[in-house]
């Protein structure tokens, strides 16, 4: 890889926009340095560093990965700039150079925005009727798994997967799952989803994704009392509590 010296990865300690950007440094064995400002109560530690754009870029948000002289902003753009910079953009073939693109964007809008909204959303829309917005929410991403499903069988994607090194794309999607699987838990049904669910339980990385989280164990977003908000989505969506309670 042509990155020049050690780059640090500077994002929250959690995994959120970066699991997968970290994940996917560890699998190429890009050497990196894995910045995580701390979650403390009152954000002092974000703070401190929040209007120095010297560390937190030009839109003063993380992830920024730091290079030796530059600092690259914005979850995306870093996803692309290693992608080209591993060589994996010129060695995937045009059509799948697109479709690789195409699954990029779709697991960081429509799987990782949502996942994040939804932990979020008590705080984010002060008022929000939760059990109605966290069946929809639901219903919406088990729905945006279904065209997945059938471009992963119509692509082949799981089983070129395995004949090409590990892209930055493999990275988010499994990433995006497992958050799903982490929020949603026994609610996520992929039964009906079955190259889905191939692809989350045969990604050749997924013993370097697991060790990753088991040497890190990290809140999926920085929200304070996540897991308590994780344990009342899932109630919400269990048959035996009635709609409109909690
Ligand atoms: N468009 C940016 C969004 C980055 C973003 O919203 N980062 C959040 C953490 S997930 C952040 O830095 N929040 C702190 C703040 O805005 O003060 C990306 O996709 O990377």
């Amino acid at each position: 890889m042509s990155l020049t010296g050690e780059p640090t990865l500077r994002y929250f300690d959690a995994r959120g926009r970066a699991q997968f950007l970290r994940a996917f440094l560890t699998v190429r064995d890009v050497h990196f340095t894995d910045e995580r400002v701390p979650l403390d109560p009152d954000w002092a530690s974000w703070l401190a560093i929040k209007s120095v754009r010297s560390l937190s870029g030009p839109f003063a948000q993380l992830p920024v990965l730091q290079l030796a002289d530059d600092l690259i902003p914005e979850a995306l753009v870093i996803a692309h700039y290693l992608h080209r910079e591993t060589g994996d953009a010129a060695a995937l073939g045009a059509a799948d150079a697109v479709r690789h693109d195409a699954l990029l964007s779709f697991a960081y809008t429509n799987l990782m925005v949502s996942l994040g909204i939804l932990v979020w959303a008590d705080l984010m829309f002060p008022g929000v009727d939760m059990p109605t917005y966290v069946t929809a929410a639901h219903g919406r991403f088990e729905r945006a798994l279904a065209p997945l499903d059938e471009a992963l069988d119509e692509w082949s994607w799981t089983q070129r997967m395995h004949a090409r090194p590990v892209t930055i794309a493999d990275c988010l999607l499994w990433e995006e799952l497992d958050q799903a699987f982490a929020v949603f838990g026994p609610h996520l049904c992929l039964d009906d989803k079955p190259h889905v669910a191939r692809f989350h339980a045969e990604h050749p990385a997924r013993a370097t994704f697991g060790r990753l989280l088991a040497a890190r164990p990290s809140q999926i977003t920085g929200r304070p009392g996540e897991a308590a908000t994780i344990e009342a989505i899932r109630a919400m969506l269990s048959s035996d509590v009635p709609q409109g309670a909690g």
